[in-house]
């Protein structure tokens, strides 16, 4: 769905994964993978009226039928693997494979999507979902799946932000999140930065990833809505996916923000393709 900001095209993200061979890349390495097929989405009218906000109970309503399929597929001990679509869906997958185990968050973004709908100023949603899973933002969104926050502060680890909004960044301040921002990798380098998130979750049993895509460089994605120049390299990126599938933490995982209308010949999802491939147990040798 795209209902969470008002360009059109996020809502092909999944028809590009989807042709990009994300299907048969899995299986080739070994995975047993059942594609389960769209999410209801109703159809949004091609020409912008409204506001951002006005899409609250769409993207509720989609939210809820992946908060139940997160829960069927943990409680299945499958690995449920989320294309999306704008970030607003997160609100359903976390809150959905949380459900029935505290689960640690990894956030790759550019973006802090830290807002409530007082500090946001464009009123996107997308703008949201981290704020909404730990309990802050519209009641509609906060209690989907069941009431309040569905992740604790302490079991996330925010990586390679770069553009955060004045009010989201006080409220981030005092949230307590670990953020490792592109200078935090910068100065330390994305090996060191991975350990250190994973050692911040060491204590959970289930760690899902959520991966905006527009955390890489534009240069790298460049079919993204809302780019952000100084992002993660191609090889930053799958170092990161290497050391996670190594660690075999990983119990589920969210795609999101690819836009093929402004992308090159499919670039951005093949990226987005390998990425996922990486964090699912391809390396090198
Ligand atoms: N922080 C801005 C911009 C933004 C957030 N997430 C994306 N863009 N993709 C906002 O609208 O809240
Ligand atoms: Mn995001
Ligand atoms: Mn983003």
């Amino acid at each position: 769905m795209d209902f969470g900001q008002l360009r059109r095209g996020l809502d092909m993200g999944p028809a590009a994964a989807r042709y990009t061979g994300l299907v048969s890349a899995l299986r080739t390495l070994g995975h047993h993978v059942e594609d389960l097929g769209d999410v209801r989405v109703p159809v949004r009218t091609p020409v912008e009226e409204g506001e951002a906000s006005d899409y609250i109970e769409q993207i509720r309503g989609v939210c809820e039928q992946v908060y139940d399929q997160g829960r069927t597929a943990t409680r299945e001990n499958a690995f449920p693997l989320f294309i999306g679509g704008d970030h607003s869906i997160a609100i359903g997958t976390v809150g959905g494979v949380s459900h029935d185990r505290p689960t640690g968050l990894i956030w790759i973004d550019a973006h802090a999507d830290f807002n409530t709908p007082v500090t946001s100023p464009s009123g996107n949603i997308h703008g949201m979902p981290l704020a909404v899973l730990t309990g802050d933002g519209d009641d509609r969104l906060v209690n989907l799946g069941r009431p309040g926050a569905k992740v604790d502060l302490e079991n996330i680890v925010m990586i390679g932000i770069r553009d955060v909004d004045r009010l989201e960044r006080e409220r981030l301040k005092k949230s307590g999140i670990t953020v490792y921002t592109m200078s935090d990798i910068d100065e330390q380098g994305m090996s060191t930065i991975a350990k250190k998130a994973l050692m911040k979750l060491i204590h959970l049993k289930r760690v899902h990833l959520s991966l905006d895509i527009d955390a890489l460089d534009p240069v790298e994605a460049p079919g993204v809505g809302t780019p952000v120049p100084g992002g993660l390299t191609f090889r930053e990126a799958h170092l990161f996916m290497e050391i996670l599938s190594d660690s075999g933490k990983l119990t589920s995982m969210d795609l999101v923000e690819i836009n093929p209308i402004l992308d090159q010949a499919n670039k951005t999802a093949k990226l987005a393709v390998d990425l996922i491939v990486s964090a699912l147990g391809k390396s090198i040798l």
